[in-house]
């Protein structure tokens, strides 16, 4: 049975607090149990629409679980999708402080932005067809669970631990690289702390962008011309810390870094 509206919107504001003020909270199922995964859906659409209250705008949505490497870090099994807005958005080279976070964690992924309008239940190459270019990014995630732990419900309602990302400045048109099978190195200070391949992103990234169109097509959404879709972490997420100078390179897609300051 789906939670009271009341309940809905206290929940979105819980979430939303929490992000806002870099204080975890405990699990929303721990005392509400009953909690569906639309419900969780419906708390992500309105912890959004008091971030837009304030200013932010939406620019692009993410996959978030499609790799087999975070589905065991994170033990939650199922693809999930969450919102991006322009807050979120950092430079290549960008700078961080590790006190704006609870527990920050990076990601290497592939990043499609939208050449068209892509909704409804469509195959990997229509998907395709409708991005302009792709290229790389690094995901910064930050749960506002305690220790960083949650349950398919709660993730979402967490609006998928969206935080940060950073794209590329190299980018490609679809067809121009292979990429089913682009290798991703990334490194923490100068060491490699997780290789992959973006195979890795349920064998293809064209596949990860045609589950997102297909699970907002439930909602009667879509992805709009212009906006950004993060495909998903090819590898586990790495935590890190202030002093931290992370770096992601991609096959044919250059390299992208961030610093993390105190
Ligand atoms: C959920 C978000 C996962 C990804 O790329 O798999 C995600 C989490 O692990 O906190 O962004
Ligand atoms: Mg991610």
């Amino acid at each position: 049975m789906a939670l009271e509206d009341k309940i809905l919107d206290e929940l979105a504001t819980v979430v939303d607090e929490a992000a806002r003020n870099s204080e975890p909270v405990k699990m929303l199922t721990a005392d509400y149990p009953e909690m569906t995964l639309e419900d969780a859906y419906t708390i992500q659409r309105r912890s959004m629409a008091r971030r837009y209250a304030r200013g932010e705008s939406l620019v692009g949505m993410k996959m978030g679980l499609t790799s087999k490497a975070k589905m065991e870090q994170m033990g939650v099994h199922n693809p999930i999708y969450g919102h991006l807005t322009d807050a979120m958005m950092l430079g290549d080279g960008a700078e961080i402080s590790a006190g704006d976070y609870c527990h920050p964690r990076v990601e290497p992924e592939i990043a499609f932005v939208m050449g068209e309008d892509l909704s409804g239940e469509v195959g990997p190459r229509e998907a395709l067809s409708a991005v302009e270019k792709v290229c790389g990014a690094l995901e910064i995630i930050d749960s506002r669970y305690q220790n960083f732990e949650f349950t398919l419900i709660d993730v979402v309602a967490d609006n998928a631990s969206s935080t940060g990302f950073a794209l590329g400045t190299t980018t490609a048109k679809p067809d121009e690289l292979e990429l089913g099978n682009l290798g991703m190195v990334m490194s923490v200070n100068g060491e490699v702390v997780e290789t992959g391949s973006s195979a890795a992103i349920l064998e293809h990234p064209a596949r990860s962008l045609a589950a997102l169109s297909a699970m907002l097509h439930e909602r009667g959404e879509g992805l709009k011309a212009g906006q950004v879709v993060l495909a998903g972490g090819a590898t586990k997420a790495v935590h890190v810390e202030a002093g931290d100078q992370v770096e992601l390179e991609v096959d044919g897609l250059g390299r992208i870094q961030l610093r993390v300051l105190q």
